[in-house]
């Protein structure tokens, strides 16, 4: 892994668990897991399988999802069922108390349910994580992929905004142990509370979040630009707040500029990037409007630096859109070059409203509220929190 140019090959391990696929959060829910398996099929379909070695894991253990969360939270998702659950009385009543099942107000819509099979579920894409941690400690891998992970929100012991148990803390948590610093970067839509707050006073692991911070939008009074960390961890919290209708060439303005910077100040020895696919245009719950090269360009601009990099999923709410987009970041890991044309496949019927391409056109009608003296402003800002670090 040290020297390898960019544009030139990378060993790069991947890891896929079908049974993710079948996980269901309810039927009118947002957050749907089958995408994960739509971007697998899609990277099959591709020929992409054949360049990448395949993680072989098991799913995490207890004792391995309890080094970052409360044994009494760990406790209760391992024996949550909805039958349980649905029984109501104690146990309903512990996990409200952890966030999961919470009830709002229409009495049925809630974040995180108690949904089936979920305790083998958060193993699951825990175990991916840590694997793919584990392939680049051992240097087996330049780049390691987990789509099914990037859960960015869980707490320590509680569940939000749809994730139960924090993949990327536990990720980071192994790579430290081979390590000296970690950087974390995070271009979900979203802001990337429960990595930072775990971080928060650490000074071997930078966070950097790029996310929507508007009005109400989750998860609120996060992500500030006057956020940077505390005690020892003082400026190595960055995040990078944005209004609606963020494009491509704002986007760039801010985060090649930035990652330069994190890069050059910082000298992580691994990175671990959450790739949520909420931040491209058209998305059910984000209002950004980032086309899939612009997306992947991110991924693109951290694979250029040579350093073991660990690839998450996270959000992503238009499902034929995030399959597209973490195919197509899949190559880019690779570095293969991919026909835009999708291939026939078990998943076809999704990606007939995007004419069977890869890349999807962004919405033109979209008013992009980050005007070209927001963007120089916030870039400035972030980038003179960063010269604290300088020697
Ligand atoms: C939904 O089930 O802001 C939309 C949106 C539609 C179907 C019909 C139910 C309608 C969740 C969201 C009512 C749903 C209202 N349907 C849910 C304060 C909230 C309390 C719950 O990408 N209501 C909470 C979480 C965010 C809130 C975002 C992003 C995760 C990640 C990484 C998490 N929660 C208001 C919302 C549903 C819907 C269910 C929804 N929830 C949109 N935004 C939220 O960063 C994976
Ligand atoms: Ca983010
Ligand atoms: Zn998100």
């Amino acid at each position: 892994s040290q020297s390898c140019p960019d544009g030139a090959k990378r060993r790069v391990c991947y890891y896929n668990d079908r049974l993710i696929a079948g996980v269901d959060y309810g039927e009118d829910h947002v957050m749907v897991p089958r995408r994960v398996d739509m971007a697998h099929a899609l990277i099959r379909s591709y020929g992409l399988l054949g360049d990448m070695a395949r993680l072989r894991t098991r799913p995490a253990t207890d004792a391995e999802i309890s080094r970052f969360h409360d044994g009494r939270y760990v406790g209760l998702l391992r024996n949550l069922t909805p039958e349980g659950f649905g029984a109501g009385g104690e146990v309903a009543r512990r996990a409200r108390g952890c966030n999961v099942g919470a009830v709002s107000t229409d009495g049925r819509s809630v974040d995180n349910p108690p949904v089936a099979g979920l305790w083998d579920y958060c193993q699951r894409y825990a175990g991916g994580s840590l694997a793919a941690a584990r392939a680049l400690a051992s240097g087996e891998a330049d780049v390691a992929v987990n789509w099914s992970g990037g859960m960015h929100h869980a707490c320590r012991d509680r569940a939000s905004g749809f994730c139960y148990v924090n993949d990327i803390v536990l990720a980071i948590d192994e790579l430290l142990g081979h390590f000296r610093r970690v950087l974390y970067v995070d271009i979900d839509v979203h802001h990337g509370d429960g990595v930072e707050t775990a971080f928060v006073e650490s000074n071997r692991v930078m966070t950097v979040s790029f996310h929507q911070r508007t009005e109400g939008f989750f998860p609120e009074r996060r992500g500030l630009l006057e956020h940077v960390g505390e005690g020892d961890g003082r400026h190595r919290a960055v995040n990078v707040p944005m209004k609606k209708g963020m494009d491509d060439d704002g986007y760039r303005r801010l985060f090649e500029p930035i990652m330069s910077k994190v890069m050059a100040v910082f000298q992580p020895e691994a990175i671990v990037m959450q790739c949520g696919g909420d931040s491209l245009s058209g998305d059910r719950l984000g209002h950004q409007n980032l086309s899939i090269d612009g997306h992947a360009r991110c991924v693109g601009f951290m694979r250029s630096f040579n350093t073991p990099l660990l690839l998450l999923g996270g959000g992503g709410y238009t499902i034929n859109h995030v399959a597209a987009c973490w195919c197509y970041e899949t190559a880019v890991a690779i570095g293969k070059e991919i026909d835009d044309n999708i291939p026939s496949h078990c998943y076809d019927d999704y990606y007939r409203s995007q004419g069977y391409k890869l890349r999807y056109p962004v919405d033109k009608s979209l008013k992009n509220d980050n005007t070209e003296t927001y963007v120089t402003r916030t870039k400035c800002a972030v980038l003179r929190n960063l010269c604290e670090l300088e020697a």
